[in-house]
């Protein structure tokens, strides 16, 4: 056993709530869904969870509109049952990460709902972005900002005299109006929510959206593709430097991750060290093409940032934002990745399925943290036929119900338990209502059920994967180094004992290192060639 601190070679896996498992019968999944199952969590050999939000919200956007940041939303349980599920989880051996979301709140929190009661000039607005429009009687947007949704970043409100008055910032949906975090209440706020949440336990926080809580009070214009007003100003890290003071003061290495998507990696750098945040998502993996060269490149500019900061990297394919792994990797151009969803664009699911697990064995293989998104260790992928009327992404809503670009519902649909129909065990039985999302008819053979009974199975192989990372010396964190191998061949070593080989060729690879073969994504040839798109565990032979 290593004594650095869990997080630097964790294996996290991301419950989206409403998904995972319902237990009230609803179609929504919820927390007693959530404690019934967590040994399928156990059995995976996971060391931390990390939770989508679940705090009280309209639920405009899954709970990224949050109302009150300390309840729970009666929809998956309540406080009580949140300090169970922590103290079950720890019971297990298992950590437990939650979302907090500093950079907008909900329509309905009730600082917001004073806010518009007060009006114009008024201290409320102050701990949010009010603005006069421009233009003749200020129906114009404040500034020309593009949302992440879509649309301005400004809705006008009516004001407590019924008129049309000020516009309001929102980098998101209207319903999740951005803080002012130039307001000293909102930077105690948070830090009080900080402590609130390590008072009972939790291990560490995934901060949403992290590099856009701070904007230029110039409110300039912009141009085209420029967001430097609202993206990554100099003063959000004083708001992460105190963060981290806060979480330091607590016993039992608890963690801050960075949810930053930002293109250039020195950026990216400048959240992470002692005096910051612990890790940082790794977004630029997750975009990355299914190519031996790009991914190499990847690899190392990950780890050419991270090591000076003495941060570990993060390894993420998949989450509850992007197309699911096994359906990116199934088309034909896998550098369409993440930032363009195409609907209808042919998927060979045969492949996905295929490189998505050669890439669970080569995410699990790299130094540092790695990310399981509820369904990947199933080898679910997106589905894409839902029907318009039940799509409940905002973000579809408002880039127009673009039919090549269906939004992101299609990554969060409710996960196969058991069974051979829907609900697959998601809802239990004399459940009131049907999953949330329709499943897959398909799904009867990718449930959690079937699959432990199959030794062939994506989740067989992830349960083996995550023991053997425990087992394994090397890769807690014995260094990194890459090892000669053919074009279309990665390989690399973890110390001297340990090597993992991945083939990116359309014809088989002859194996580069010598050794015993721990662990396989597929069958090796009966030579021992490394077929393509196949990745190899190797224990090596002392030489
Ligand atoms: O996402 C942040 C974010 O930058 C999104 O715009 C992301 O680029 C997009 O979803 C990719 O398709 C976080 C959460 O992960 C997301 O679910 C929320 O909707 C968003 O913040 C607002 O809180």
């Amino acid at each position: 056993q290593s004594k650095a601190p869990w997080w630097r070679s964790a294996a996290i896996y991301q419950i989206y709530p409403r998904s995972f498992a319902d237990g009230s019968g609803d179609g929504v999944g919820d927390l007693a869904g959530v404690r019934a199952r967590l040994a399928h969590l156990a059995d995976l050999g996971v060391d931390a969870v990390w939770f989508n939000p679940f705090y009280l919200s309209p639920q405009a956007d899954a709970g990224y509109d949050v109302t009150d940041y300390r309840v729970i939303d009666p929809l998956f349980g309540d406080l009580e049952q949140t300090e169970a599920l922590i103290a079950e989880a720890h019971a297990l051996g298992i950590r437990i990460v939650i979302d907090i979301v500093p950079n907008h709140t909900s329509s309905a929190n009730p600082w917001f709902q004073a806010a518009l009661a007060a009006g114009p000039g008024s201290p409320e607005r102050e701990r949010f972005w009010f603005r006069p429009g421009r233009g003749a009687d200020g129906a114009e947007p404040p500034t020309n900002w593009e949302g992440h949704f879509g649309g301005s970043t400004w809705t006008r409100v009516v004001e407590p005299d019924g008129q049309p008055g000020e516009w309001y910032l929102h980098l998101f949906d209207a319903a999740q109006p951005d803080w002012n975090w130039q307001h000293p209440d909102v930077r105690a706020e948070f830090e009080s929510v900080l402590r609130f949440w390590f008072d009972r336990g939790v291990d560490g926080f995934r901060i949403d959206s992290a590099a856009l809580p701070v904007k230029d009070p110039a409110l300039p214009d912009v141009a085209d593709g420029d967001d430097t007003p609202f993206t990554d100003r100099e003063e959000v890290h004083e708001i992460y430097r105190a963060w981290r003071a806060v979480a330091d003061s607590y016993p039992g290495d608890r963690v801050l991750i960075g949810e930053i998507w930002l293109p250039d990696a020195s950026r990216l750098a400048r959240y992470l060290g002692p005096d910051e945040m612990h890790t940082v998502f790794n977004f630029p993996f997750l975009g990355c093409a299914w190519e031996a060269d790009k991914l190499r490149e990847v690899i190392d500019s990950t780890l050419s940032l991270h090591d000076p900061v003495g941060a570990p990297p993060t390894w993420v394919l998949s989450n509850h934002d992007v197309d699911r792994v096994v359906t990116r990797y199934g088309r034909e151009d896998t550098s369409f990745a993440i930032y363009a969803r195409q609907l209808g664009r042919p998927v060979d699911l045969d492949l996905g399925t295929r490189r998505a697990r050669a890439a669970a064995l080569l995410t699990q293989a790299l130094p540092g943290s790695v990310y399981v998104y509820q369904g990947e260790e199933l080898g679910l992928w997106e589905v894409e036929d839902i029907p318009d009327e039940l799509r409940q992404d905002p973000m579809w809503e408002r880039k127009g119900r673009n039919p090549a670009d269906p939004g992101r519902d299609g990554c969060r649909v409710p996960l196969p338990w058991s069974g051979p129909e829907p609900p697959f065990g998601f809802s239990p039985e004399g459940a009131t209502e049907p999953p949330w999302l329709p499943q897959p008819e398909a799904w009867k053979g990718y449930t959690v059920e079937g699959q432990a009974a199959d030794p062939g199975s994506m989740l067989s192989l992830y349960r083996n994967g995550l023991r053997l990372r425990h087992e394994i010396e090397g890769l807690g964190d014995a260094p990194f180094a890459w090892l000669d191998a053919p074009a279309d061949v990665l390989a690399f070593e973890r110390g001297a004992g340990f090597a993992c080989v991945v083939n990116f060729g359309a014809e088989p690879a002859a194996q580069p290192v010598a050794g015993r073969v721990l662990l396989a994504s597929g069958p090796l040839a009966e030579d021992g060639r490394i077929p393509a798109d196949t990745a190899v565990w190797i224990a090596r032979e002392e030489s």
